[in-house]
């Protein structure tokens, strides 16, 4: 058996907690949203049917409204451990906020590992109403621009909590006073590699304003001091979420359910392109809803559009991606953040490290658009940064160091992934 092999199992054998997989024992120690579905794809490769249970795990905790929430709490787990904990929320086993749909993409390829497991558990079947619901929800409460795409109403639901993108929609909201909360991320993390403690004051004040608005979407946009932007990478990951339901409907045998998510995974790549691309910068940037202005920092969430197989402005968006911001192919993984900005940081939490989730995703999108040598190298080049890593949760782009959690749930399941799929999508 390959080493890397090996030790990427080991992890993702030691992160399992009977139902489901933490992203890290120390610094992560519940269920996340996003991580689940990327931890899937590698498990599908290990242990099907433990990928399936991570999933539905996960949609056991979906919310009425159709939201996924973006923590499932591990019982077991003492209170202490992470902060913010089931007792802030105060929305029993879970948070109220979400993160990315890639759940749907997880489970189309997750069934198509092992389709007689997973037919025997209706596992499709089971799962479709309520990624259906779940991407509803997206296009409909969060739709708080009128412009048919997502809203998020925290940075923690990016997924790439502390990127640039969101300080000048932040910088409008007071931090929590630091005395008031005890952050438990420092006990594991460098506080170099961690958000500053005005920015998670910022996270804190956020997190309990829409908290104490009953998490009701509908109210959100009177709550002064809020944050309501549209971010490119989670819209983009929505449309591309459409498709793979099209193509989960098609499997259950529903053609005309299957047309209506092409449509709308159309639309919502339709209005990514029209609001938040700048052709001019030949970039995807985020828009803050509540001032109607476009972010101007280019930050990895503007590549993410790459995995929409119809994406007209692709050539463009791979030149910058290749181009001194981001130099695809020259340095490591995918820089989070741009490579000439004067606060560009190497090692700080999505503020310049390259993260392998986004590597992966990069990835998918450049064979999408016919480019096969630089997808090869990136997956070469992930691979070989995640062991030598010991599966960084992060890593600096120019030398390939670790930051972050070691032995990180994404890391390891992904690299698994990119030794399986070789040259293919799935
Ligand atoms: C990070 O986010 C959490 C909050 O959700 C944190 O900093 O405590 C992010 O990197 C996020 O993308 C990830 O899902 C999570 C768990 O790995 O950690």
């Amino acid at each position: 058996m390959d080493v890397t092999w090996g030790s990427a199992e080991a992890v993702l054998a030691d992160n399992w907690i009977g139902a489901s997989t933490v992203p890290s024992r120390g610094l992560y120690p519940h269920q996340w949203s996003w991580d689940s579905a990327f931890i899937a794809f590698g498990l599908r490769h290990l242990a099907p049917e433990r990928a399936r249970r991570e999933l539905v795990t996960l949609f056991s905790a979906q919310w009425r409204d159709g939201r996924v929430p973006h923590i499932l709490f591990n019982p077991d787990t003492p209170p202490e451990a992470y902060f913010p904990g089931p007792a802030f929320w105060r929305a029993g086993r879970t948070s109220g906020l979400i993160q990315p749909p890639v759940h749907a993409r997880a489970v189309l390829a997750v069934h198509r590992a092992d389709p007689a497991g997973s037919g025997a558990e209706t596992f499709l079947a089971t799962l479709y109403p309520k990624l259906k619901a779940w991407h509803g929800y997206l296009r409909t409460y969060r739709d708080a621009g009128g412009r048919g795409l997502a809203s998020i109403v925290h940075p923690w639901e990016s997924g790439m909590d502390n990127s640039p993108a969101w300080d000048g929609p932040l910088s409008r909201v007071t931090p929590v006073d630091p005395a008031g909360f005890v952050r438990r991320d420092l006990e594991h993390g460098h506080a170099a590699d961690r958000p500053s403690d005005e920015d998670y004051g910022r996270y804190v004040r956020l997190a309990s304003a829409y908290r104490d608005c009953g998490y009701l979407d509908e109210r959100w946009a009177d709550v002064d001091g809020g944050f309501t932007v549209e971010d490119p990478g989670l819209n983009a990951l929505l449309a591309d979420a459409e498709l793979a339901l099209a193509e989960i409907a098609d499997v259950l045998g529903l053609p005309a359910a299957a047309a209506t998510h092409r449509e709308s995974a159309a639309r919502v790549a339709k209005a990514l392109q029209e609001t938040l691309w700048d052709s001019a910068s030949g970039f995807f940037f985020a828009r803050d809803v509540r001032t109607g202005e476009r972010t101007r920092e280019y930050t990895c969430a503007g590549l993410l559009p790459l995995v929409l197989p119809d994406l007209a402005v692709a050539p463009a968006l791979v030149a910058t991606a290749t181009g001194p911001r981001f130099r695809l192919g020259e340095v490591h993984g995918v820089p989070s953040y741009d490579l000439t900005a004067a606060d560009f940081d190497p090692g700080r939490y999505w503020r310049g490290p390259s993260w392998f989730n986004v590597g992966w995703l990069v990835r998918r999108g450049l064979l999408h658009h016919g480019e096969h040598a630089l997808a090869a190298w990136l997956r070469d080049d992930l691979v070989e940064t995640a062991t030598g890593t010991g599966f960084a949760e992060y890593a600096d782009p120019f030398t390939g160091t670790g930051h972050g959690a070691r032995s990180f749930g994404w890391t390891a399941a992904l690299t698994v992934d990119l030794m399986s799929t070789q040259d293919t999508q799935d």
